[in-house]
């Protein structure tokens, strides 16, 4: 069995050529060869540490892909209010888009427990965008061999944009990257210019209020408000 890297990076990135004023703070695990079945040890310890200090910036909710019908789109809505959109070519199953099935810890695979399904872009890259805005983004980089030369580019809702690089040396196995930045953006890139084989899965992701939820909430507030008119005209007479 291959060695664990036990290294938990937390590191303040400052910004390159950005308008922001912002603070990143970046965390990351790595379980060097780590098979498939897990346990990813540093990787999980990375999720525990990224998503405590995002609970600071509001409430998350997890992308496993479960729910993704498996196959290549291009375009798809992961979760309310996170649409992905991927550019790259289209390799097939194991490889590009949707899959639930792995070629093993050199590629992509799943991480969800009970779960099968995990999201790959071998030479392309994947957007994530926020209808409402977000302080934080973390997921479970499956595959990567050797080193992740692939740049992570934070979008902002006023257009601009920083590229971050993220030191991680491993050779297949499971790593976990996650960030909070101070500022508010709309959408992360993970872009894979290595043309390495690899996948994401459990991206952790600042929730939004369901479109349901506002019309119950609306809907709630009509009620109050009627009857409370109800009352007062009642009092009229
Ligand atoms: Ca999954
Ligand atoms: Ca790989």
């Amino acid at each position: 069995m291959r060695s664990m890297k036990t290294v938990i990076a937390v590191a303040a990135f400052a910004a390159l050529g950005s308008a922001h004023a912002s603070t990143i703070n970046i965390y990351t695990g790595s379980d060097d060869g780590a098979p498939v079945a897990g346990p990813w040890a540093s990787s999980t310890a990375a999720e525990a540490t990224f998503t405590a200090a995002a609970s600071s910036f509001g409430l998350s909710q997890l992308i496993t892909f479960e729910s993704q019908p498996v196959g290549y789109n291009a375009n798809f809505t992961a979760a309310p209010g996170v649409t992905v959109a991927l550019t790259g070519a289209n390799y097939g199953a194991g490889l590009s888009g949707v899959s639930n099935t792995t070629l093993g810890n050199l590629y992509g695979f799943n991480v969800t427990s009970g779960g099968a399904n995990w999201l790959g872009f071998p030479n392309g890259s994947a957007k994530f965008s926020f209808a409402g805005g977000a302080n934080f983004f973390g997921a479970y980089i499956t595959g990567v061999q050797r080193e992740f030369t692939s740049s992570l580019t934070i979008g902002f809702n006023d257009g601009s944009s920083q590229t971050v690089f993220v030191p991680i040396n491993v050779n297949g196995g499971a790593t976990y990257l996650g960030f909070t930045d101070t500022s508010s953006f709309n959408s992360v890139t993970i872009s894979n210019i290595s043309n390495d084989a690899w996948g994401i899965d459990n991206v952790t992701v600042a929730a939004v209020p369901e479109p349901a939820s506002i019309a119950l909430l609306l809907a709630g507030l009509g009620v109050v408000g009627g009857v409370a008119r109800r009352g007062a005209a009642r009092k009229e007479k």
